[in-house]
Formats: structure tokens, C-alpha cells, sequence
């Protein structure tokens, strides 16, 4: 195991309900409609653009380009503004530790999220200087479930994905890093994350020891 490639929401921070709420709010606001907590899942991991074009196809709503880029920025500003109030308190149970062991290993540590937002909410938790890599995802060709954003993470720490575990919360993530060759340890529900080759209900379950050894066992 010479390298970690991490998801950001749900994995290192709990930023994937404000994702959602930000959408919530944009769906009120446009259409005074409201969102199923099932589309929740179905955004998650999922870049901004394809997840509201997943939002307007549930809600059966086609708009012009113009509003649609309109929206797309909307959402983000509230989501913005939902993330000021973010510090390092609000880094997930058992990931500082994580971090902190896999740096003792010599892993090395590189952000593959598909959020444009991955530099300043890693900025706002503190953790800038911890990582070694942030894949850009607007340098990627497809978003997750493709491999692109995991396949990108590895080659910024200069390892073969085949010698990473990736870190995930979400089908589309899983899905992609299993894609990429790369060991997917999933932080969730078996009835989403089954394809996860080890897979914890939650971060503080993420523990160095555990996954070594299930690598090891791959
Ligand atoms: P942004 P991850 C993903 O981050 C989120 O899970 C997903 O809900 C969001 O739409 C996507 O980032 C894009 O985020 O609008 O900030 O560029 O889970 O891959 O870290
Ligand atoms: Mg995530």
C-alpha cells in the first residue's frame, strides 16, 4: 500500500448534507418543489452539472442552457455559504488518526473528489499541507463512476493506482475506484456499498491496522 486516494464529502468531512440542502433550497426556490431523500444518494459523488441534470430529470423539468449554468452557480453559492462556518472540528471521527498513521507508513495521501470546491474546504479543515495531491477535476474526462478522478489521484503521487487503496461513501466513488484497480474501502451501508472490497458503517470504523490487512489479503 504506497498510496491513499480519499474522497472528500462524506469521507473526510461531513459536507455532503450541506450538497444536498444547497440543492434543496434551489429546487424551493426555482420550482417550489421539494426532493426525496433517495435523490441524495443518487448526487452523491456525482459532479455538479450531472447532479442537477439527475434533480430536473426527476422533477420532469427541462430549462435553457443559460438557467441551467444560472442554477448550477446558484447552488454552489448557497453551498458556499453553507461551508463558512467549517474547521478542522468538523473533520469526520477517526481520520486524523487514519492520516496520521498512513503518513507514519509512508503512504502517500491524494485528494480524488469530484468537488471544484476539494482546495478551499481542505483549506478551511486545515489539512492543505497534509496531503501530497489534489486531482483537478476539471482535468478529468468523466466523472465517477469512471476511473478518470482515482487514476488521476495516484499518477499526482507518481503510484500505480494497483497500489492504492481508495476511500469512499458513495456508489458512483466505489464503483470507480473498483474501476481504476485500486483497493475501495467503502464508509457506509452494505445495501448501497457492497461492491466495496472492505467496507466500515463509518469513518471512526476506518482503522490503518484493518485495512493493511485486508489489503494484504486482496
Ligand atoms: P462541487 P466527493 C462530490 O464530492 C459530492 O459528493 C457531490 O455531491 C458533488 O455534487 C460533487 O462533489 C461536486 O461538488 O459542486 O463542490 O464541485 O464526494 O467526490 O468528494
Ligand atoms: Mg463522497
Amino acid at each position: 500500500m504506497k498510496g491513499a486516494l480519499f474522497d472528500l464529502d462524506g469521507v473526510i468531512a461531513d459536507t455532503a448534507v450541506y450538497h444536498f440542502q444547497a440543492w434543496r433550497k434551489l429546487v424551493k426556490d426555482h420550482f417550489d418543489r421539494e426532493l426525496p431523500d433517495e435523490l441524495e444518494e443518487k448526487t452523491k459523488g456525482v459532479s455538479r452539472v450531472d447532479s442537477l441534470k439527475v434533480i430536473l430529470n426527476y422533477l420532469g423539468i427541462t430549462v435553457p442552457q443559460e438557467q441551467f449554468d444560472a442554477m448550477a452557480a446558484e447552488k454552489n453559492e448557497a453551498y458556499r455559504r453553507l461551508l463558512a462556518g467549517l474547521t478542522s472540528a468538523d473533520i469526520l471521527p477517526g481520520i486524523p488518526e487514519l492520516i496520521t498513521q498512513m503518513k507514519e507508513h509512508g503512504v502517500k495521501l491524494s485528494l480524488a473528489s469530484a468537488s471544484m470546491n476539494g482546495p478551499f474546504i481542505l483549506e478551511k479543515l486545515g489539512l492543505s499541507d497534509t496531503f501530497d495531491a489534489i486531482a483537478d477535476p476539471s482535468k478529468v474526462a468523466a466523472g465517477k463512476p469512471a476511473p478518470d478522478i482515482f487514476l488521476e489521484a495516484a499518477s499526482e503521487i507518481g503510484v500505480d493506482s494497483d497500489d492504492c487503496v481508495g476511500l469512499e461513501d458513495s456508489v458512483a466513488g466505489i464503483t470507480a475506484i473498483n474501476a481504476a484497480g485500486a483497493f475501495s474501502v467503502g464508509v457506509g451501508s452494505p445495501n448501497e456499498l457492497g461492491h466495496a472490497k472492505l467496507l466500515v458503517p463509518n469513518t471512526a470504523a476506518l482503522h490503518f491496522d484493518e485495512i493493511e490487512q485486508a489489503w494484504e489479503r486482496r
